[in-house]
């Protein structure tokens, strides 16, 4: 092949958000677009992680994938890479191509430095809808900020780039390998089976034999949906083929381009069909639901894990993990080195964390910022409120590895129950974690699409107000009088225990004297307008008081968030787009 440069100017917005770049497909598609941004990814890394590297490239098989793969395959040769790396038909979960990067051995005996993954997570799919690039480092995580910001800068001053243009397009539906010529010598495109690394890697850290036991118990039953995104390539193999679930038990595990023309986020309000299946909601199906229940996003990182009629909250999911980790998942059978958490998510894990004397982290939203902390050998386990839980078997959250946790842990509890009268639940575990140590009522409210300037100014006029406690104490007591003080407030900013790099206006909290929280945050996910979060938590010690339906707990503090933050007269929404 003949490499080509071709001139180009910058396109505005190139910026990495909280997990990439993520724009309408429209964007994407026109001409020199994505090619800007991966040549300015190629810029901003290091010489030997491009000439000669090896790079995996692949993701949830939303649409526009298979072009911007070929793209991708094509600007590589010409910049001098080595080999790229392609799951079949393209697809690798997240979490599968971190496991690729760290374990993987190619045919030549080759291993992966970096990876670009294709994937909006989980916003829709289709010609009308989102798409998305992110690029993963060496260790099998997203890119830090120090190189997103190199990134960023290359797009507003891009050029040219450097693309194979007669390159033949690669069949990417069949393993093998295709071996090319350019002027710096070989380049080779190995496609290779999406699955077979990941399983390998997830029966090394749980029991797949007593899962498998649990799984066979006719007390048991479980149920997967996996939103028509990356999961089902996963689900099938090792819900099916290892652990012996029924094939009935998979939803939507077909991978889909436009996710079935749904929202493949895996909470209460997009996973509809799961919910209605675990009896929860409105939609009821009246056949007795499942024991357990489980959700995934389109790139198959996040995980919503659900008990019969009951609902687990993905800052408990992580804190209840990391309480049973030791006991109930070989890979942790030595010990946890620590727990962190992203700084919205509830502080259930704190607790856990000084009752087990463990190392724990408050960290920026965003995966990022965890895998330092691995690297470093300080964290095991960690997770955030948006249904993302993981540890440091690989360096992005993981939603099938949540699933398997939680199976194990109910494996674990019901060992010797297995035949017994009645099984150990989700439900059980919940509730025996809030008696031992106390809740945190916990939820979340998303404006989306909100007028940029208006999420701007709300924003502004918080970080403002913040800076006066006895102002907010004013609007909080004319509010509720039945609310504690606010005794803390500020913008959260991060130092990285490991690089000392500085990380700000990571969101506005308030801190109230029993432990409750406010915190107010700008989506850095999404491809239009802006999205306000606003996360609400109290603690409740008192075990007679654990029980109570969390939105009907949470009301008087919510009521203060609306008013403090005076979200309707900014936003003009008298309601969010979505609670979880
Ligand atoms: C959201 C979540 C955040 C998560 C990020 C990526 O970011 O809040 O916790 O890490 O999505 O998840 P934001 O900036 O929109 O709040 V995924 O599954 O979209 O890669
Ligand atoms: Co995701």
């Amino acid at each position: 092949f003949a490499v080509s440069k071709v001139e180009s100017t910058p396109f505005d917005g190139q910026k990495p958000g909280t997990s990439g770049l993520r724009k309408k497909v429209k964007v994407f598609a026109q001409p020199h677009y994505l090619h800007n941004f991966v040549q300015s990814t190629f810029n901003a890394l290091s010489a030997e992680k491009v000439t000669g590297a090896t790079l995996v490239v692949s993701g949830d098989g939303r649409y526009f994938s298979k072009d911007a793969i070929q793209i991708i395959i094509k600007m590589a040769a010409a910049n001098g890479v080595r080999r790229v790396w392609v799951g079949q038909n393209g697809l690798l979960s997240t979490p599968a191509v971190s496991a690729v990067i760290r374990e993987r051995t190619g045919h030549d005996g080759a291993k992966a430095t970096g990876a670009f993954i294709l994937t909006a997570s989980h916003n829709p799919g289709g010609p009308n809808e989102d798409f998305g690039i992110k690029y993963n480092m060496e260790n099998g995580g997203p890119a830090p900020e120090s190189i997103t910001d190199k990134i960023y800068e290359n797009t507003k001053t891009i050029r040219e780039y450097l693309i194979a243009e007669n390159l033949p397009n690669v069949d990417i539906t069949v393993p093998g390998v295709t071996s090319f010529s350019g002027p710096e010598g070989q380049f080779d495109v190995e496609v290779f089976d999406s699955a077979s690394d990941y399983v390998a890697l997830m029966k090394s850290i749980f029991d797949f034999q007593s899962i498998r036991k649990l799984l066979s118990s006719p007390k048991f039953s479980f149920c997967y949906d996996a939103l028509h995104g990356v999961a089902g390539a996963y689900a099938k193999r090792i819900f099916v083929e290892e652990l012996g679930a029924q094939e009935s038990s998979l939803l939507n595990c077909t991978p889909k381009e436009d996710f079935g023309g749904g929202h493949p986020d895996p909470n209460l309000t997009y996973a509809k069909e799961l919910v209605a299946r675990m009896g929860l909601g409105k939609s009821n199906t009246g056949e007795e639901p499942p024991e357990f229940g489980a959700a995934a996003d389109g790139d198959a990182d996040r995980n919503m894990i659900l008990g019969k009629r009951f609902f687990v909250t993905p800052s408990d999911s992580v804190a209840i993990i990391a309480a049973n980790a030791v006991d109930a998942i070989p890979y942790f059978s030595g010990g946890l080195k620590g727990v962190a958490r992203s700084m919205p998510t509830s502080a259930a894990l704190d607790v856990v964390a000084k009752h087990l004397n463990l190392k724990f982290f408050e960290v920026p939203t965003g995966w990022k910022f965890f895998g330092n902390l691995m690297d470093a050998g300080m964290c095991s386990v960690c997770g955030e409120e948006s249904f993302g839980t993981g540890s440091d078997h690989i360096r992005e959250k993981d939603g099938i590895w949540a699933v398997l946790a939680w199976l194990s842990i109910l494996a674990y509890k019901n060992k010797d129950n297995l035949n017994g009268e009645k099984l150990v639940t989700v439900e059980d575990i919940v509730r025996q974690h809030w008696a031992t140590y106390g809740r945190h009522y916990y939820t979340r409210y998303d404006y989306e699409n909100v007028d940029a300037g208006a999420a701007k100014e709300l924003m502004a006029y918080l970080v403002k107000l913040q800076s006066s406690l006895s102002e907010v104490n004013d609007i909080v007591k004319g509010v509720r009088s039945d609310i504690s003080k606010v005794v803390h407030a500020d913008e959260f900013e991060y130092k990285d225990p490991v690089d000392g790099s500085v990380s700000k206006h990571q969101g506005i909290r308030y801190l109230f004297e029993d432990g409750s929280r406010l915190v107010f945050r700008l989506s850095g996910t999404g491809s239009e307008g802006a999205t306000i979060r606003l996360y609400i938590e109290q603690y409740e010690k008192d075990s007679s008081k654990t029980g109570r339906d969390s939105q009907e707990a949470l009301a008087p503090l919510v009521d203060v968030a609306l008013k403090l933050s005076k979200m309707q007269e900014f936003t003009g929404r008298s309601a969010p787009t979505v609670i979880t």
